[in-house]
């Protein structure tokens, strides 16, 4: 079964992120419109993107009316920027509740290297089995983080942290960007079969993202799943627009 197929176009995918008021909180905001989940969902609609990610809370409160217009991936962990020391990121929806609101895949961040990195080893590889079960995708979001990593860029730990997701069981994989292109052919060699997606990180000039987002493709990449680098700019639809025939095209 491809659990993935309710948010692949052309066996592409193009996600716009949205969990940042849980992450980062309202600076991240830029923007007045841009806090308002509406404004977002009607984004992902006429932006062509494949699929939303919510928290839970944005999930009950706004999608209902949008089943069936864009596909709905829940983060089911989530912490906010003041959480100090090692990363964990605690469940806090159940796939089943996720299934409930509508989603057709679920999203986990893991952060390997952690102290806490066997507890969400653990909440993942019960995330994965139950959300198969119930016919859902598992998107893990892989930023290898604490005292024993230096560099979560280096590309080596990018491309270490992309293995990750094979041997956990994901069935997609969101990355930071290696730096360098060799470094992203060799994560998306390494998740090999899974499908690798990139996150957009700080807002950068447009014509760098539309230089990286064709490097994502080119280098076996399936996308992007992406928030700043979308809805921080004010021509954020036709940005989105021009991305999406990058990452749909073949
Ligand atoms: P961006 O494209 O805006 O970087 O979003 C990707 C993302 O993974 C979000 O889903 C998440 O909120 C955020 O980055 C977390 O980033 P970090 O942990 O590096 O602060």
């Amino acid at each position: 079964m491809n659990y993935l197929s309710p948010i692949l176009r052309n066996n592409r995918t193009f996600l716009l992120a949205y969990d940042h008021g849980l992450e980062h909180g309202p600076e991240d905001f830029l923007l007045e419109k841009s806090a308002e989940p509406e404004f977002i969902l009607e984004l992902a609609e006429k932006g062509n993107f494949s699929g939303v990610i919510f928290q839970k809370g944005i999930a009950e409160k706004y999608y209902q009316s949008w089943q069936n217009i864009v596909p709905l991936i829940v983060k089911l962990n989530g912490k906010t920027k003041w959480q100090a020391g090692e990363p964990y990121s605690p469940l806090i929806c159940s796939p089943e509740y996720a299934k409930d609101l509508g989603a057709v895949a679920v999203g986990y961040t893991i952060y390997p290297g952690s102290k806490f990195e066997h507890l969400m080893f653990k909440e993942f590889g019960q995330v994965v089995e139950k959300a198969h079960n119930l016919g859902m995708a598992v998107i893990a979001w892989l930023y290898p983080r604490g005292k024993k990593i230096d560099n979560e860029n280096n590309p080596q730990v990018v491309c270490y942290a992309a293995r990750i997701g094979l041997e956990l069981g994901a069935d997609m994989i969101k990355i930071k960007w290696p730096l360098e292109r060799k470094y992203l052919e060799k994560a998306v060699n390494l998740a090999r079969p899974v499908k690798v997606v990139l996150a957009g990180g700080e807002r950068i000039s447009e014509e760098e993202f539309f230089k990286r987002t064709k490097e994502v493709i080119v280098s076996g990449g399936c996308g992007l799943a992406v928030g700043r680098n979308i809805w921080q700019r004010k021509n954020a639809l036709e940005i989105a627009k021009k991305l999406a025939k990058i990452i749909y095209q073949r």
